[in-house]
């Protein structure tokens, strides 16, 4: 059966092989350092798969301009990341390196940083870049400027406040997240990555403002967590469900129970904006991995997901045989703009990681699926028995937030508003992360990669300039329930695929 007939449909717009025909706004974040990252001899998380997806969707023309922006991250800060992170943890991903990470044996132990995360060479900047492209993303939805926004470095899902896990070290989303819930009063977190997305879970475990949804393998399976009976707590109870399945669950079966589900959460929930971590690590023939989804099963999430028209952020996660993750993501791209990709790979710098095939579709195996439609039936009556009962949870207000008009308190970030202003923030750069030439320069208009900035300033009604600011405050996770929300932090971007974007040239920069 085809993956897109299972289940409920979205929304009732017309649809199209590939979803339904409108277009979307899309902007995608990519650091062209973020490939060079490399967790160690042996280890199975690469970052490279984030650079081959990229040549991918260079070579198959959506990174040309009026397809989608493009954008490189601003790195995130310190005060970015503590947010959800503890000072002294972040200090310690900041100062540590693989010289002296030994003289640290105790905050090795209690940060749990070592084998399955371990200390490599340029890991803060790593932090920073993912996290900064996750956050930078968020913005962008809230500012409104695009319905979808990627992210393939990110959804690092396993990061704990004070703890790495499970090859995370940031939790990128929680951070996206709490940037989204400066706009928005609920948003919603779906989680197709095989593994239990347990830090995202246990940061918003007692708020009713995010609910959270994770599709994993459940037995004897890292880390452990996403019992069907974990709901949330509290506030929370209900806010949070765990979809717990079987090795060799194919496309069919999965969409049984994805689409059904996530389809009630969106009519029951109604979030402002949506999150979904891509993990490949959920497809058939992953090296980690033990599900059996094809490309266009997995894919039929995204495609699913873009129907309901609700500001969307798209972000990677596991996935460790790459030359299936950079199908997969590069397939979804291309599910996010709306655009059928042709089967036959282009001609491309890592064409023979491709090979025999040479082809855009992961595809499934003939493995067994262990999940029997009765327990796939059973799972999905008992967590629909839990969102029936949202209805009944005081605390949820179904009314879209009315925007305050209030302007934001200063925080410290106004102190300095031009303090991630770099000033060659507009330069492109090349793979070495040098200035370009000009031929260069022409060349990388079509890969299309601009550095981000995020000089913001905040307008009266009228469109007076009243103050410039980074941000307002937020809330935090623990305190989500009575936070103020501050209007949007209004981000700028360029992308040097824009047509005639004038402010591209050498020499100028962004004002
Ligand atoms: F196979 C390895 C080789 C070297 C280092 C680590 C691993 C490895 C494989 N699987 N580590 C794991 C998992 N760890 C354990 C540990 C045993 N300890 C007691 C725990 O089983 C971790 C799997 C992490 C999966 C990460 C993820 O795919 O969910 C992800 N999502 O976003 C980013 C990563
Ligand atoms: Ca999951």
């Amino acid at each position: 059966m085809d993956p897109s007939s299972a289940g409920a449909g979205g929304n009732s717009l017309a649809t199209s092989s590939c979803g339904d025909a409108q277009k979307r706004r899309v902007c995608y974040f990519y650091d062209p350092e973020v490939g060079n990252y490399y967790y160690g001899q042996g280890h199975p998380m690469k970052p490279h798969r984030v650079r081959m997806t990229h040549a991918l969707l260079a070579h198959y023309g959506l990174l040309a301009a009026g397809k989608m922006q493009v954008l490189r991250p601003l790195p995130a800060r310190d005060r970015d990341l503590c947010r959800f992170h503890s000072d002294d943890y972040v200090a310690f991903l900041r100062t540590v390196t693989p010289e002296t990470q030994f003289d640290q044996i105790r905050s090795l132990r209690r940060f749990n940083v070592g084998e399955d995360c371990p200390v490599f060479d340029g890991l803060y900047a790593y932090c920073q870049t993912y996290a900064g492209a996750s956050v930078g993303a968020a913005v962008k939805l809230n500012h409104g400027t695009h319905d979808i926004a990627i992210n393939w470095s990110g959804g690092l899902h396993h990061a704990k406040k004070s703890e790495a896990s499970g090859f995370c070290y940031v939790n990128d989303i929680v951070l996206a997240i709490l940037e989204l819930l400066k706009l928005h009063e609920r948003v919603l977190y779906i989680d197709i990555d095989i593994h239990h997305g347990d830090g995202v879970e246990e940061a918003f475990y007692t708020t009713n403002r995010v609910m959270t949804v994770s599709f994993h393998k459940f037995g004897d399976y890292f880390p452990g967590t996403g019992d069907i009976r974990d709901i949330g707590y509290s506030e929370g109870k209900y806010y949070c469900l765990n979809v717990p399945l079987d090795d060799g669950i194919d496309d069919d079966s999965y969409q049984s129970i994805f689409k059904p589900i996530i389809g009630k959460v969106m009519e029951m929930y109604r979030p402002g904006a949506v999150v979904l971590q891509c993990g490949a690590d959920s497809l058939s023939g992953d090296r980690l991995g033990c599900f059996n989804l094809s490309g266009k099963g997995h894919a039929e999430c995204v495609k699913f997901m873009r129907s309901f028209n609700v500001p969307l952020l798209l972000l990677g996660g596991g996935g460790y045989t790459i030359r299936n993750v950079a199908r997969c993501w590069c397939y979804e791209t291309g599910v996010a703009l709306g655009e059928e990709l042709r089967e036959k790979l282009p001609y491309n710098e890592y064409y023979e990681y491709f090979g025999p095939e040479y082809s855009l579709f992961v595809a499934a195996s003939n493995m067994e699926n262990r999940n029997t439609n009765k327990q796939l039936e059973e799972i999905k009556c008992n967590i629909l028995d839990n969102l029936s009962k949202l209805q009944h949870a005081p605390s949820v207000q179904f009314e879209e937030r009315i925007p305050e008009t209030k302007l934001p308190e200063p925080d410290e970030d106004q102190e300095d508003p031009d303090e991630r202003h770099d000033p060659d923030s507009d330069m492109v750069l090349d793979d070495h992360n040098k200035p370009l030439g000009h031929s260069a320069r022409s060349l990388i208009h079509n890969m299309g990669v601009k550095r981000e900035y995020t000089e913001t300033e905040t307008k009266d009604q009228h469109g007076k300039r009243l103050t410039t600011e980074h941000k307002g405050p937020e809330p935090m996770a623990e305190d989500l329930g009575s936070s103020k929300q501050t209007p949007p932090a209004d981000a700028n971007a360029m992308a040097i695929n824009a047509p005639g974007n004038g402010r591209n040239e050498p020499g100028s920069s962004p004002k």
